[in-house]
């Protein structure tokens, strides 16, 4: 099977590309990356020998519409993916969310190629605090950022093109993940990285929001479960109940470090910050039979931040920068 992969370059892409070139060797995969601050070849160092590396965009029409052709399959990571980003600058966010997965529909409509759409619960919008409430695939679209706003907008469109155009298309609204080759910009491997130098955590305001971790391994495993089991034009939510707050991720980080619990500084919050994400999987574990293999978070914590020290000439030339951009927001 020809699997095109866009974003195969970046954090869940290329673990993606890990994940299946170890366990299916009859796949023939091709990333489609425009290489941008988020993507890195280093990513797939140790699988380069099968896989095939475009550097290109996805709103580049007609290098997308060749890659397309010659594929089986095409499963969509591609995207501008941070939130404070979006606050700073949202041009890119509507040129690649929107725009490139516009023109990958197109491709996949003309050469009839089965796609997958990988999404965030974000375009759920927040939930309260304290409550039991969780995301279900009824949940009303109410995104917050223009990163969540892009990204509901290109589910709508996926949609659009599975009942208009009858595209082979299923999608995925995952929650947070965390493990290896996350960019150092991205809360857990930010802080990692900020211990391993000494400093000490940021965290947004108070700490109280709550996110829903899952590991990136999990996350992939049940991308294939949708892709060969998941009915075309139905979307699965993604999660394995592993709700905790910032301050208690800072916490046990600090613990893994070895250091005082308290040694943390509060900056400035985010703009519109989202409360709480919180994924009922259900659908996805009794429907499809998934289920995840990293139950215990502290132990998946522990594996990140080896995976962090052990590999810090790929994640050392961008840390001056990425906290020269944080600083300009007191963040
Ligand atoms: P990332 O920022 O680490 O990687 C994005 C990749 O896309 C990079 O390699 C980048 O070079 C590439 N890219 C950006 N613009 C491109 C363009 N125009 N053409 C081709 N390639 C381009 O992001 P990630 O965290 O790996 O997220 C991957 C996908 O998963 C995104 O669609 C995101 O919305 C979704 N998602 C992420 C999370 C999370 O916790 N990180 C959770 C749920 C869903
Ligand atoms: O230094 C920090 N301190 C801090 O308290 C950073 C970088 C973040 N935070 C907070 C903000 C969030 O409440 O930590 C939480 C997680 O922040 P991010 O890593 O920026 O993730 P989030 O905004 O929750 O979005 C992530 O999950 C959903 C991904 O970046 C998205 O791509 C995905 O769609």
């Amino acid at each position: 099977m020809r699997v095109l992969v866009t974003g195969g370059a970046g954090f869940i892409g290329a673990n993606f590309v890990h994940q299946t070139v170890r366990d299916r060797p009859d796949a023939r995969v091709t990333v489609l990356d425009a290489l941008t601050y988020a993507g890195d070849r280093a990513s797939l160092d140790g699988v380069a020998d099968r896989v095939e590396l475009v550097e290109g965009s996805i709103t580049d029409g007609p290098l997308v519409d060749r890659l397309v052709g010659e594929s089986d399959l095409v499963v969509h990571f591609a995207a501008e993916s941070h939130n404070d980003n979006s606050l700073a600058d949202p041009t890119p966010f509507v040129q690649t969310n929107l725009v490139g997965t516009f023109t990958l529909l197109e491709a996949v409509r003309r050469h009839d190629v089965r796609f997958h759409h990988i999404s965030t619960d974000e375009v759920y919008g927040d939930l309260p605090l304290d409550s039991p409430e969780r995301f279900t695939p009824g949940t009303p679209y109410n995104p917050s950022s223009p990163y969540s706003a892009t990204k509901a907008g290109s589910d709508l469109l996926v949609r659009a093109w599975v009942r208009s155009f009858g595209v082979r298309a299923t999608l995925s609204n995952c929650s947070n993940n965390y493990g290896p080759y996350q960019h150092i910009e991205k809360f857990i491997p930010r802080q990692i990285t900020n211990l391993i130098d000494g400093v000490r955590p940021r965290l947004y305001g108070a700490g109280a929001n709550v996110r829903d971790w899952i590991h990136v391994e999990d996350h992939n495993t049940a991308v294939w479960h949708v892709v060969e089991k998941g009915q075309v034009g139905e979307t699965y939510l993604i999660g394995a109940d592993g709700e905790a707050s910032n301050l208690d991720v800072v916490r046990t980080l600090l613990e893994i470090f070895g250091r005082d619990p308290d040694d943390f500084d509060h900056v400035s919050d985010r703009p519109g910050h989202d409360l709480r994400y919180a994924i009922d999987a259900s659908r996805l574990r009794t429907e499809l039979g998934w289920a995840p293999r990293y139950t215990d978070f502290r132990e998946g914590l522990e594996a990140t931040v080896a995976w962090y020290r052990a590999h810090e000439p790929w994640w050392r030339p961008a840390k001056a920068a990425t906290e020269a951009r944080y600083a300009r927001t007191n963040q």
